[in-house]
């Protein structure tokens, strides 16, 4: 338990000994740990395919039912621009032919639904990821931004790792914490290996809490999920894992517990490993099939956005089993 009299360390301490990918794709680099996906990891991916259902894992945006976003941000809204009413009166818009149509317009946080981080989306000690100044993020990220993630896409083989079916809830728990041997031991649980540069999709169903309690889902606001520790990120440097994949709003337990510091995470495998980061995805209707036929493996293909010196984009990433 963090000792709330006991100031959190600041990142530059806790992540000294980090590893780091800086350089090691050269230092234009925009895309991190998606250079692990070649044309044969795609292929390997294609080979996970056995049926060709498909699964889109994108929450739908404006749901009446309300939109789990992280706090201080807003969910996006859709107006309608031109509908029929727009005929209604006089002095509406005559096309040749008769023509009517309906436009609309949203206004969205670029992180405010399903979701992919730019690289350049976090970073502490003033740099970002590959060693950018931050002061490349003024205005706009001039660096590492969402749109070099954009042009190059994210295919490869996913595997679901499911914890809330692992630890037996319908869905985690604020402050749930796991780790990588938590996933490894569901992955046996599940009968599946994780394999190096698979693309790291977890299910904890915590989102469901949001919908079932309303703004109380908000107080002292920690979602659940994977906890820092060093044996952890070195696990992801070794098992080369390109982008992780969660139904979290923050990807991460929100603070750790033990230290008491935010989205520590974020910034040991996002800012230092170039690790991508897909949030706010739904993945229930694909761990139910996963665990119908006990296969959790499947080809994953997700592009986000190409949105000029963004800090991400929504995405809708689509699961092929
Ligand atoms: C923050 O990093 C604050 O948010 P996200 O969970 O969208 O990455």
């Amino acid at each position: 338990m963090t000792d709330s009299t006991k100031k959190a360390p600041e990142l530059t301490e806790l992540l000294a000994d980090s590893p780091t990918n800086w350089g090691k794709w050269g230092p234009d680099d925009q895309v991190g740990s998606l250079n692990y996906l070649t044309n044969a990891e795609v292929l390997r991916g294609i080979k996970s395919v056995n049926s060709g259902d498909l699964f889109t894992l994108q929450r739908m945006i404006g749901d009446p039912k309300g939109d789990p976003v992280w706090p201080g941000r807003e969910p996006a809204t859709v107006e309608m621009v031109w509908d029929e009413a727009s005929w209604d009166g006089e002095g509406a818009p005559q096309f040749p032919g008769g023509l009517h149509y309906a436009d609309d317009t949203m206004h969205a946080f670029l992180q405010g639904s399903t979701q992919y981080d730019a690289l350049g989306h976090v970073w502490y000690g003033g740099k970002i990821y590959n060693g950018y100044d931050a002061r490349t993020t003024v205005g706009g990220l001039d660096k590492a931004s969402v749109e070099p993630i954009a042009e190059r896409g994210v295919a490869g083989r996913g595997v679901l790792i499911d914890m809330a079916r692992y630890f037996g809830v319908d869905a985690l728990p604020a402050r749930k914490t796991f780790d990588h041997n938590d996933l490894m031991a569901a992955a046996a649980q599940q009968g599946v290996t994780i394999e190096k540069h698979d693309i790291l999709v977890i299910r904890t169903n915590h989102l469901q809490l949001f919908f079932e309690q309303g703004d109380a889902f908000y107080d002292d606001f920690c979602e659940p999920g994977l906890q820092y520790s060093p044996e952890l990120v070195q696990w992801f440097q070794d098992m080369e894992i390109p982008n992780l994949v969660t139904d979290l709003i923050g990807n991460e337990v929100t603070t750790d517990p033990d230290t008491g510091v935010s989205l520590t995470l974020h910034n040991a495998l996002m800012r230092n490993l170039g690790v991508a980061f897909s949030e706010i995805c739904d993945l229930e209707k694909l761990a139910a099939a996963c665990a119908a036929d006990g296969k959790w493996d499947f080809f994953y293909v997700a592009a986000p956005l190409k949105i000029n010196r963004a800090s991400g984009s929504p995405v809708n990433p689509v699961a092929i089993r």
